[in-house]
């Protein structure tokens, strides 16, 4: 299942309480204050994995919570620590506080980790308020509350070509066609219903990642269709291959159409690397419609069911992803 927004609630434990005791030993006459600090409480820890592609698992549960600190021992030994509660995320996901909309971290790369909220600090145990003038404190302090917050998660995949088209246009045939991601394709608009990523081998060595979402249509600004729900997935991508269906009606036509569409969304988008998939030439003979060459960019003919122009796709798109910016920054 792919989930890419939810929201969940974070809770640190509690720090532990000092302990007030004293050392009773044999021949130690008034042997002083000996209470332990409070162990410190588990922080929340959010980490950054590339291995996991969905938010479904962590919606599933609404509230994570780490260990409590323990109390403070006799013998001024110090309480154990809560044991911190690890959150494994999907690497693109953007942490905001769900109250305040606040961006508290932006975890793009595998292994990056933030603490989210902090465990309370341990109280004093008696021993720590000894002094000359109080020689048998009583004082100890509670332990600290842990920090509490509630996040809203948003997951904005990280791939290198994002594939945007119209539905039936051939997006997920062509993901099919050039990696092993198996996307739903059918004769029917609006197949694909989530993005879906694939990995595309060039080389040994080299490869890149696609994204395939589903299919925008004019009015997607309005909420037409799917609307521009999906398309945070592209925003991260470093070069879009705009998939247009060579058999239909005025295919530069629709290409105007898809761009409009997009920069409703986000002008940004328009200035990324591109190319352009003509798709489905088989069904005909197809020329270029001239203007496509003011765009200045790749424009192919393809085919995924006889795989024209299907490694000149696989090159380009690599070329590009390599050229292309990373993740810029002013998205969020
Ligand atoms: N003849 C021919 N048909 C194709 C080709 N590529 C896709 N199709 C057909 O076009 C239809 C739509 O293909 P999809 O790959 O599902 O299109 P999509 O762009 O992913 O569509 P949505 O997910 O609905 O946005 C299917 O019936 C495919 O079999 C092609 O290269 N040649
Ligand atoms: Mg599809």
């Amino acid at each position: 299942m792919f989930l890419d927004e939810t929201k969940i609630e974070v809770l640190a434990g509690k720090g532990g309480d000092g302990m007030v005791a004293f050392r009773h030993e044999k021949y130690v006459p008034m042997g002083g204050p000996a209470g332990g600090n409070g162990g410190r409480g588990g922080h929340v820890i959010l980490v950054a994995s590339k291995d996991r592609h969905t938010l479904y698992d962590i919606g599933q549960s609404r509230i994570f919570k780490a260990e409590n600190g323990e109390k403070g021992g006799t013998g001024d030994c110090t309480g154990r620590s809560g044991v911190d509660q690890i959150l494994l995320l999907p690497a693109g996901t953007l942490v905001k506080d769900a109250d305040t909309g606040e961006v508290l971290a932006d975890l793009k790369k595998d292994g990056q980790r933030v603490i989210i909220a902090e465990g309370g600090r341990g109280g004093a145990g008696n021993t720590a308020f000894k002094s000359s003038r109080n020689q048998a404190p009583r004082q100890f302090t509670p332990g600290a509350p842990g920090g509490r917050r509630r996040l809203a998660l948003e997951l904005k995949l990280l791939a290198d070509c994002g594939l945007v088209g119209f539905p039936n246009a051939g997006k997920s045939s062509l993901v099919r066609a050039v990696s092993s991601a198996t996307p739903k394709v059918a004769d029917y608009p609006f197949t694909t219903l989530k993005p879906a990523l694939g990995v595309v081998s060039i080389a040994p060595g080299a490869s890149f990642v696609l994204v395939d979402i589903p299919g925008i249509i004019e009015g997607a600004a309005e909420g037409k269709g799917l609307g521009h729900r999906f398309l945070r997935h592209i925003e991260r991508t470093r070069c879009l291959a705009f998939t247009i269906d060579a058999s239909g009606e005025d295919p530069y036509g629709q290409y105007k159409i898809l761009r409009k569409e997009l920069e409703k969304f986000h002008p940004l988008l328009l200035e990324k690397p591109k190319l352009i998939v003509l798709s489905k030439c088989d069904l005909g003979e197809f020329p270029i419609d001239k203007r496509f060459k003011k765009e200045k960019c790749p424009v192919l003919l393809t085919s995924s069911a006889s795989r024209l122009g299907l490694a000149e796709f696989k090159l380009e798109a690599y070329g590009l992803s390599r050229a292309g910016k990373p993740a810029s920054d002013g998205w969020n």
